[in-house]
């Protein structure tokens, strides 16, 4: 098996507002917390039988989910007289926990969802602050057998098949967590 390139992404502080604003400089927390979302997303090509690893780092606590989603899409047919059969991609995702998730499918478009629910209420963060899935995720994306463009006349010794050598994918990653509300709104 192949190994790609490692990308390390962060997504600290995408999330943050802005400024405080002149009118409340110094606006004390409500005390209340509320559901806040982040989202991130890359795109990446693997080639055929190949995997390639994402290290992304959560830094938030309390965290509700963490939603990983695989898309792709097989390229077009490469003439008339072919049809781009489909390709299998999966996607294993690893909680800074450890708890591994994943899944796999066939398709000439596809997707895979991988989906950690965690058990954190408003309630349950205003008297303890949740850690669970605080930290380093991993996202494995695997590019497994790619259909060839098979030609519409059969042919059982392969010499009009073109190979398909891989695809194209992208993988989105959405979570939810409780933030303080801040006051004065
Ligand atoms: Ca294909
Ligand atoms: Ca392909």
């Amino acid at each position: 098996m192949l190994f790609g390139i490692v990308m390390i992404i962060s997504v600290v502080g995408v999330i943050q507002g802005g400024p405080p604003s002149a009118a409340a400089p110094t606006a004390p927390t409500s005390g209340k917390y509320e559901l806040q979302s982040g989202q991130l997303s890359l795109t990446s090509t693997g080639t055929e039988n190949s995997e390639k690893v994402y290290n992304v780092s959560l830094n938030y606590t309390n965290i509700v989910s963490v939603s990983v989603t695989l898309t792709w899409t097989d390229e077009a047919n490469a003439d008339s007289r072919h049809t781009n059969t489909p390709d299998t991609l999966g996607a294993t995702v690893k909680s800074p926990e450890g708890e591994e998730k994943n899944g796999q499918d066939t398709k000439s478009q596809g997707s895979v969802n991988v989906k950690y629910n965690f058990t954190v209420t408003e309630k349950t963060v205003t008297q303890k602050t949740s850690k669970r899935g605080m930290g380093g995720w991993e996202v494995a994306v695997n590019v497994g057998t790619c259909g060839d463009q098979e030609p519409l006349i059969p042919d059982i010794l392969g010499f009009r098949t073109i190979a398909d050598s891989g695809n194209a994918y992208e993988v989105q990653i959405s979570f939810q967590y409780y933030a303080k509300a801040k006051g004065g709104k």
